[in-house]
């Protein structure tokens, strides 16, 4: 009852957008910063019952808006090992962020119940947040509502998305067999300084990396890493202005290059200069060039996972423990069917496709002993299943080529940010990966040639009606239109076309791609069409 009441008194500070329903989506809520208070009241209230119902162990709140422009926030919660929350707590933040403000504490009493949450029960959260201006508020409401809940927590201040998730992993493993690191952010940047070091042993860095920060969390924080890296990589930081608000994601970052399909206007690199860019709040990585014809090339997330697949693949081989590691490469439906045909055919290792949104690569991923997921747009990791670090860990070298398969494969999976897609550690993996192939990213982009594609927003009246399966590749609803698209698509060479409801904005998505660019922008537009 005095929490209750607690909960009341601070939830009447707020004031609820009226006529507003939240839903906890993909990327947990996110939308203009004004809206927020209530929303991350909620999950302040909800983040405690988390932990208590997993009997004490530390949840974590992110404050963040990702790619989005400087006027939106968001908020997320961290389950125990770093991952997204799980699927069934979505509809209890959802419920409780509807909640009206004056039954707020009543709603938290009927999911106490309903959950069988031990209310005596410790409560731990860590929270974080990327570098919006309207972040330091919406801290402030959180603490709120973890103060009027009796909630114990660490303000770590200003991190990238994955730093967080790091923490979080970190906290609930310390002291076990599982240990997942040092939970703080200078352990995270030990970590990854340590691992990228011993990868990189007897191995040499070609050239310079740029890297556009998208003005968000990821500048300030690769500084640090640069300050302990101490491994020959030279990085120039490039769009890492933290102090003007409007500059974060404006005219740069992972998600302008990858939809834009250009270098930020910003970028003064000459051809065949390795570039990349991460995303507001460092969870994204996608590298580009130009090359010698000032052409601007694209290596996205599906390079990166053809790339982390193909190398793993051959210390797997080269240490002697190919037969006892099933590696695995898990995609959408919006990775390029040139990227599928080169791990099938070259590669020849087994894919699974998912619905878009990297809970569900990662659950995929596990499937695994060793499973390499990514978004095309850059979001995604590998992740070593017990099995897995068993084998890599207990197998006596018979060859000094086999130990340093070996040693190389132990440092990889520290290297790797299991928990989450980290732009960071994800950008720390594709140099050494370039390095040990001795190839500049032109090499990489040989590996195969992507096929032309285009993807159309279209503004529909009503998103719900598109319903899909088999992955997000088909339409069982409206009825017919299934059927159309696939006549359509069988009109041009190499033609591959689908439509769905976008998770994370009003609208449809319909992508498509074929031989030539020409096909591919003509079978989206008329897919488009019919969509309409
Ligand atoms: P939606 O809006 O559901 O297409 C987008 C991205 C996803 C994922 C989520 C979460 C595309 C085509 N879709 O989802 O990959 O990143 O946002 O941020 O890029
Ligand atoms: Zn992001």
């Amino acid at each position: 009852p005095a929490v209750k009441k607690a909960i009341s008194e601070a939830a009447l500070q707020y004031t609820k957008p009226e006529g507003k329903v939240f839903e906890y989506g993909t990327a947990g809520f996110r939308m203009k910063a004004d809206l927020l208070n209530t929303v991350v009241f909620a999950v302040g209230l909800l983040a405690g019952l988390r932990s208590k119902k997993l009997s004490g162990q530390w949840i974590g709140v992110m404050v963040t808006a990702s790619h989005n422009p400087a006027e939106d926030n968001g908020v997320k919660l961290v389950d125990p090992m770093g991952e997204m929350l799980e699927a069934e707590w979505e509809t209890y933040a959802t419920r409780l962020a509807n909640a009206p403000l004056e039954s707020i504490a009543d709603v938290y009493d009927e999911l106490v119940k309903e959950i069988d949450v031990k209310v005596t029960n410790q409560a731990r959260v860590v929270f974080a947040r990327d570098t919006r201006a309207s972040g330091s508020r919406l801290v402030g409401v959180l603490s709120a509502a973890m103060t009027a809940t009796e909630v114990e927590f660490i303000d770590f201040k200003y991190m990238t998305t994955p730093q967080l998730h790091y923490v979080v992993r970190c906290k609930n493993t310390l002291g076990t067999q599982y240990s997942y690191g040092e939970p703080s952010e200078q352990g995270y940047y030990d970590k990854l300084a340590q691992s990228f070091k011993k990868v990189m042993r007897g191995v040499k860095v070609q050239g310079s990396l740029t890297v556009d920060c998208a003005n968000g969390v990821g500048g300030p924080k690769l500084r640090e890493l640069i300050k302990v890296l101490d491994s020959g990589l030279d990085i120039k930081v490039i769009n890492d202005d933290v102090i003007n608000p409007d500059s974060l994601n404006f005219d740069c970052g992972a998600d302008y290059v990858k939809t834009k399909q250009r270098a930020p206007p910003s970028s003064k690199a000459a051809p065949l200069d390795r570039c990349a860019s991460l995303d507001g709040d460092a969870d994204r990585l996608v590298y580009y060039f130009l090359d010698e014809s000032n052409v601007f090339r694209l290596l996205d997330g599906d390079r990166i996972a053809t790339l982390a697949a193909s190398f793993i693949g051959d210390l797997a081989r080269n240490a002697g423990i190919a037969s006892k590691l099933k590696i695995g490469v898990v995609q959408t439906a919006y990775a390029n069917g040139a990227s599928t045909d080169y791990i099938e055919k070259v590669l020849k290792l087994p894919i699974i496709c998912t619905n878009t949104g990297v809970k569900h690569l990662h659950h995929a991923a596990l499937r695994f002993d060793v499973g390499v997921y990514f978004e095309a747009n850059g979001h995604g990791t590998v992740t070593f299943s017990e099995n897995a670090m068993k084998v890599i860990n207990n197998t006596e070298p018979q060859s000094p080529a086999q130990k340093s398969a070996l040693e190389s494969l132990q440092a990889l999976t520290d290297l790797i940010n299991q928990a989450v897609g980290d732009a960071l550690s994800d950008m720390l993996l594709v140099e050494a990966i370039l390095s040990h192939k001795g190839w500049s990213p032109k090499e990489w982009l040989g590996t195969y040639t992507d096929l032309p594609s285009r993807l159309v927003r279209v503004e529909v009246n009503d998103r719900s009606i598109f319903k899909a399966y088999d992955a997000e590749r088909k339409l069982e609803s409206p009825a017919g239109l299934q059927t159309k698209i696939e006549s359509l698509q069988s009109r041009y060479n190499k033609g591959r076309s689908f439509a769905r409801a976008s998770g994370t904005e009003d609208a449809v998505r319909v992508y498509a791609e074929a031989a030539s660019r020409s096909e591919a922008d003509d079978l989206a537009t008329r897919v488009a069409n019919a969509v309409r």
